[in-house]
Formats: structure tokens, sequence, C-alpha cells
């Protein structure tokens, strides 16, 4: 059978956690560019919803990031999920809650003004309290140095919250020390850091210039 095909956009959070599971778990892989602002016809033929992530496994098409991350998980070692049904069950609801998360962090990106970028900051904050709480405080979020899917979940977001707190120092996770020392180490591990394309930094500054915290991307256009 052919390798699995990722279909992706590049700048993409939801691709990139299907990236991270399958540099974890070594599975060779291709990967598929597309323009999301112009999608191709054979992709909108694919994609029931339109977005990215596909995985093409032979003749059969998944999507879902979320899902693609389990069928990984369950077709290649290591295990990157609790054995515990009860506690699989708890992992899966963080998953979840992190793409909600990644969608705050998307429309903070995108808003047009502070008051709209305040709002989903606010919430965001609010937020991850509770997964400050939840953590197991090791280096990954459910302890010990094994990164599950729901570090993989949660990686995306804390990069592009990195890239946006060098660019205006924002004070989201000032109160949650777990979750700062969680960040750099997910941002230090080599399947994280090879989850997104060389020239991702720029590509993401130049996406979101046009919001309102876009402007900041401005005066560190040159930094990578
Ligand atoms: N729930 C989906 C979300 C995927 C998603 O929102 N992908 C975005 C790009 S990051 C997309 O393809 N958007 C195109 C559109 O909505 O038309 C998943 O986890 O895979």
């Amino acid at each position: 059978m052919s390798l699995p095909e990722l279909v992706s956009f590049p700048l993409c959070p939801f691709v990139q956690r299907a990236v991270i599971v399958l540099r974890e778990k070594q599975v060779p892989f291709t990967i598929r560019y597309i323009d999301l602002d112009n999608p191709p016809d054979w992709f909108l033929a694919l994609s029931p919803l339109g977005k990215v992530p596909l995985l093409s496994v032979g003749d059969t098409v998944l999507f879902e990031s979320a899902v693609i991350a389990e069928y990984l998980d369950e077709t290649h070692p290591p295990a990157l999920m609790p054995a515990d049904p009860l506690a699989r069950a708890q992992a899966r609801a963080w998953i979840e809650f992190a793409s909600n998360l990644l969608g705050r962090q998307y429309r903070m990106l995108v808003a047009k003004d502070q008051a709209g970028f305040d709002e989903e900051f606010a919430a965001a904050h609010r937020e991850l309290a509770f997964v400050e709480r939840a953590h197991a405080d090791g280096p990954m979020f459910l302890g010990g140095d094994t990164l599950s899917l729901v570090d993989a979940g949660f990686a995306p977001f804390f990069m592009r919250f990195e890239l946006m707190n060098r660019a205006r120092p924002l004070a989201l996770l000032d109160d949650y020390p777990k979750l700062r020392r969680w960040a750099a180490a997910l941002a230090d591990r080599d399947s994280v850091r090879r989850s997104v394309p060389e020239d991702f930094n720029d590509g993401f500054r130049r996406r979101f210039a046009g919001g309102w915290f876009g402007t900041a991307f401005a005066d560190t256009a040159a930094m990578h």
C-alpha cells in the first residue's frame, strides 16, 4: 500500500496535530499542500466540510484531526493515549477543549479591533485555568516525558501563542506556571519543531497581518 498522505494547508494548526503524531511515531508519510483560499475541486470532492486535514490511507479518506490522530495512534506504536478508558475519555475531552481554544486564538488573530481581541483573550485566559489545574505537572500533560495526543492537541496553540507573545507581550500564561513550563517543553520537542514548514513564522505573520493584533507583526517581521 502507498504511504499515508496528509492533505494540508501550511498554517493549519489542526494539520499540525497530525504531523506531530506522525513524526513522534516516525511513520513515513507524504504531504500535499492546498491553497485554502482557492481549494481545488478534487479536495472539495473529498472533504465533507471543505477542511484540512485529510489523511488518505489507501482508498480511504479520513477527516477531523482528532480522529486522524486516534487512528494513527491505534495503528502505530508507541501508544500515545492512556490505556484506562476513563483516562482516555478525559484525554479526548481535553483534545476537544484544545480545538475550541484554537478557534479562540484564530478569532483573536482576525479580530478587527481591540474589543474583539480582548473578548476572546479573556475567555481563553479563564478557560486555561482549568488546564492549569488538570495538568499533571510533568513535562507533558499526563505527567512524565511521553507525549500524548493531548500534548499534540495543544502544541499548535502554544506555538502560535509564542509568536504572538514575541510580537506583543501577552499576559495569557502569567498566572499559569505549569502551562508555561509545558509550552516550553513542547517547543523543544523534535516532533513539534518539525511539524510546520520552514517558513512557517513568516507565513503566519503575513497571514494575520491585517487584523488588529497583526500590526504588532510588522515590527517583528525580520524575527524568526
Ligand atoms: N474540526 C476540524 C477543524 C479543521 C479546520 O478548521 N481546518 C481549517 C484550516 S486550519 C480549514 O480547513 N478551514 C477551511 C474552511 O473552513 O473552509 C479538525 O479538527 O480537523
